[in-house]
């Protein structure tokens, strides 16, 4: 019996090699990736946010937190990535400027790939023009930005009005999510897709493909 419990706490505490070893076990045991993530990982750093949010634990608590859960998703890598062997469109993706947060940006662009997607990968902290300039030079069919604070969100509005500006705005499809990304904030900036999940964005991109 795999016991995602006990992936969920060893991330909580940030014990990165147990998480490492956790995760393997669970491969070898038959477990889904997807639960793994779900049931281990997302639940942990759910846990976490609440503690830091109600003062119980601290920024170095987080970023330990954080960094097991980045162990974990390398030994998933391999089993989300899969063979790259068609490419359905090309995505750049990025966490927005002034904003650190990358473990989801990496899950999304982890299963955008698996999915048969060409991720291009600005990083975080992307500067609008950055994005803009992606645009300009990659024609990606998609623009994918995170963003978990809610004072970064607004960084979003910023790149879809420039991209309107350099006239680059008409050939891309804009997503947007993180944690306090929502589907009404999406309609109010005038982005074309939102998803609570990576999951969610893979599939409502694929189906705009077609
Ligand atoms: C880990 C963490 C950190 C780590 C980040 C490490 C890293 N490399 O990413 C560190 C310690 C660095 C950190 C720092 C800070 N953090 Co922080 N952090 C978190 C925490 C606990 C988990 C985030 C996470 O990785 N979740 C797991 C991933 C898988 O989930 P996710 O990011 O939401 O992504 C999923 C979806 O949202 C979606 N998604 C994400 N991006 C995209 C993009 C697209 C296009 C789509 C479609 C979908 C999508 O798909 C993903 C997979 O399913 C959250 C709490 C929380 N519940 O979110 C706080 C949280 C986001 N942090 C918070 C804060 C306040 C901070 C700091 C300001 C703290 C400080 N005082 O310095 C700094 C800011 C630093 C900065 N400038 O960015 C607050 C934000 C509050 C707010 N409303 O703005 C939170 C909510 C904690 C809290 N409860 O107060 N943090």
């Amino acid at each position: 019996m795999v016991n995602f419990i006990e992936i969920k706490e060893a991330t909580m505490t940030g014990e990165q090699y147990a998480v490492e070893e956790l995760t393997r076990a669970a491969i070898r045991q038959g477990a889904d990736a997807e639960q793994i993530i779900q049931e281990g990982f997302i639940a942990a750093m759910s846990i976490v946010g609440e503690k830091f949010g109600a003062g119980e634990i601290y920024i170095p608590e987080m970023l330990k937190a954080a960094r097991a859960m980045k162990y974990g998703m390398e030994v998933l890598r391999p089993l989300l990535v899969g063979n790259k062997a068609r490419t359905l469109a090309t995505v750049v993706i990025g966490t927005v400027k002034g904003d650190m947060h990358d473990i989801g940006k990496n899950l999304v662009g982890m299963m955008l790939e698996g999915s048969g997607f060409e991720v291009i990968d600005l990083g975080i902290d992307v500067p609008v023009d950055k994005f803009v300039d992606a645009v300009k030079q990659h024609h990606p069919r998609f623009l994918a930005m995170s963003a978990l604070l809610t004072t970064t969100m607004e960084k979003m509005k910023m790149v879809i009005d420039e991209l309107e500006a350099a006239g680059l705005r008409q050939g891309v499809n804009v997503f947007v999510g993180g944690a306090p990304v929502n589907q009404d904030f999406a309609d109010k900036i005038g982005a074309d897709g939102f998803g609570v999940n990576a999951g969610q964005a893979a599939e409502l991109m694929k189906r705009m493909l077609k």
